[in-house]
Parts: C-alpha cells; structure tokens; sequence
C-alpha cells in the first residue's frame, strides 16, 4: 500500500444483489478503484447475523465476489477479500464494544429497528452489526467508505467509535468519511416506493436481481407501481415511484434526467417503461454474460491474494489497539 488514500466497502452475502446495491455502491467503486487504494470485502460475518444455510451461505460468498468482478472491479488494482478469512475484524468488534460503543448507539440504529422490529429472537449480532462493520472499516485505516444512504448512520457511529478510542486511549485510527452517489444513493422497491429496494424485501417484485432474467427483469419494470396522474415527472416528494424509475433509467444509460423527463413528456407512463425495460434487459444481458467468465478457483485464488496483503495490516491495527489497553 501506498500513502493515498484508502477505500473500503463491503456487501452482504445474502440474497439476490440488485440494482440498488450495483448503482448505490458498487457502480462508484469501480470509478474509484481507478484513482484510489480500495479494498473489497465480501461481509460473511455480517450474512450470518441472521441464520443462513450453510451450502448457500459458501456459494453466495463466492458469487457476490463474482458480482464485483462482472461488475468490473478489478482484482489487480484492488483487494477482495473474505471477511471471515482475517479473525482480526472479530476481535477488533469485540475490543470496540467494550471500548466505545454504547447500548444508545445501537438502540437508535433505524436499520436494526427495520430488521428485527419486535422479534424478541433477533440475534445479539445483529443488534451489534455496525459495531463490526466499524471493526472492518477501522482496521485498514480506511479513509473513505462508498456505500447506499441507509448506512450513513452506520457509518456516523463508526466515526464516532474511532474518535472516542482515539481520545481515551491514544490515536490509532483514521477518521473515515461517507461517500455518496449524488443520484442513486437510495433506490427505492419497484412494489413500494417509499422503501429501499432491498435483497431481504418479502416480494421479489421489491427489486431487480442482478441475476434476474432479462425476460423476468422487463416484467418487473412493466409492473413496478406507479404514481397518479400519467406524466414522467422527476419530482421525489410528490412522484416517487416515476422518479426513482427515471433515476434508474439515468443510472443505467447515462442520459441525464432532464433529457429524459422532456423526451416522455405528453406520452404518458407505458411508452416509458417500455424503454426502461429494454434499458435494464440490455444491461442484464450484458453483465450476465461477464459474470459466467469466472470460476470458483478463481474467486479463491483472489480471495488467498486480499487477505496474504490484508492480515498483516489488520495485525498491525489490533496491535495498535492491544498496547494502548494494556493487553499487550
Ligand atoms: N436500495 C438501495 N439503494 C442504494 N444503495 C443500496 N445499498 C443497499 N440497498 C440499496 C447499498 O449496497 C451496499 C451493500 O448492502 P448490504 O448487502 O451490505 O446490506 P444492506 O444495505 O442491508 O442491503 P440490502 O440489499 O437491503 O440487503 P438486506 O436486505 O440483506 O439487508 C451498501 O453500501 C448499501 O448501502
């Protein structure tokens, strides 16, 4: 590693990843990787905050990494790594749960209130999640973390973790910040527009697989809800739904909102999902096409290569840590 600055981000192996997480996070990782040192976790220990069954929970480990690959990361510019294969990030939650983060903190957490709501079963990991994901963020000295707007909070309590270490006990870590799509940072369910698209929604018309059929994905556009009224108008207060349509249709061709919005004008919402739909199919198609150019080997060899160059930086971090506690 050089002295520039330092990228890291992560997905959750879990589920079907969609659009939402394609143009949310990983779409500007691959911009970044061009200009900065980034690292690329597939987040194993997180997935298992909730219960996974163990064959599939392996396979989605290696198909999200074959996700950021098709998606065009590239692994000899930038780190990919198994969470679960570098034990400090473990460790360094453990040390930051007793260090810094308090039953407040996470207790405010809209995201842990959203997925176990009142299930008195939720797992106590996944109360402490953003405990971990400040671990994983905190061990690389990370400077800017590129994620979707429901982890700013998130990323806020990390913040917040490192400053509060670093003024009890001695400066060890960098002070990470967000970084965020100006458009897409929040795409919101085909089926409901006033909630993010989401791999765990209950319907698969919540979302767009990146590993949907085209054929599949065209009848989900056809289908998504729309707005009243019948005109393609950006307006996320008052049309939701057609204006997070627009912003995926901007997103994926590059044609920015205002042409599209004027381009529909007077010809009603049918016409433009029509071309959305065959806007998404052509973009399925294609990444599907990339995704089956890489084998499992593979996939394991890069994963070997992230954590051979990123264990011995977490060491040194949870070093760091140990001394000033006194545990060293
Ligand atoms: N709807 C979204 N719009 C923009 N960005 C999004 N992200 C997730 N949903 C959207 C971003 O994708 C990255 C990986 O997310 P994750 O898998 O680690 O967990 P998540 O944020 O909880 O995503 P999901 O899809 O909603 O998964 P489940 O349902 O399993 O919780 C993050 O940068 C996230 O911001």
């Amino acid at each position: 590693m050089n002295t520039q600055k330092i990228i890291f981000s992560g997905v959750q192996p879990t589920g079907n990843l969609h659009l939402g997480n394609y143009l949310g996070a990983i779409k500007q990782w691959v911009n970044l990787q061009k200009v900065y040192d980034c690292i690329f976790c597939v987040v194993d220990y997180h997935a298992i905050t909730v219960r996974q069954n163990p064959d599939q929970l392996r396979r989605q480990v290696l198909d999200t990494a074959k996700i950021y690959l098709a998606c065009g990361i590239n692994p000899k510019k930038s780190l990919i790594f198994r969470q679960s294969d570098i034990n400090e990030h473990a460790e360094l939650a453990w040390i930051l749960n007793c260090t810094g983060a308090r039953m407040s903190d996470l207790e405010n957490m809209t995201q842990y209130k959203d997925k176990a709501g009142k299930d008195a079963n939720a797992s106590v990991g996944l109360f402490d999640y953003p405990v971990l994901m400040a671990a994983d963020i905190l061990l690389y000295q990370t400077n800017l973390v590129p994620v979707g707007h429901d982890q700013v909070q998130h990323l806020e309590l990390t913040r917040d973790l490192a400053k509060r270490f670093n003024h009890d006990f001695g400066q060890v870590f960098t002070i990470p910040e967000v970084q965020l799509q100006k458009t897409g940072a929040r795409i919101m369910g085909l089926d409901d527009p006033t909630k993010k698209m989401s791999k765990s929604a209950a319907s698969p018309a919540n979302f767009i697989a990146l590993t949907d059929e085209p054929e599949v994905a065209r009848k989900k556009i056809m289908r998504a809800v729309t707005d009243s009224g019948a005109e393609v108008i950006y307006d996320p207060e008052t049309k939701p739904a057609i204006s997070n349509l627009l912003t995926i249709y901007h997103l994926l061709s590059g044609i920015d909102i205002k042409t599209l919005v004027k381009k529909y004008q007077g010809r009603g919402y049918g016409d433009f999902k029509k071309d959305l739909a065959e806007v998404v199919a052509e973009f399925l198609t294609d990444f599907q096409a990339k995704l089956e150019r890489f084998s499992d080997e593979e996939v394991e060899k890069i994963f070997a290569r992230g954590a051979k160059k990123l264990k011995p930086i977490a060491k040194e971090t949870v070093k760091n840590v140990k001394e000033k506690l006194g545990l060293l």
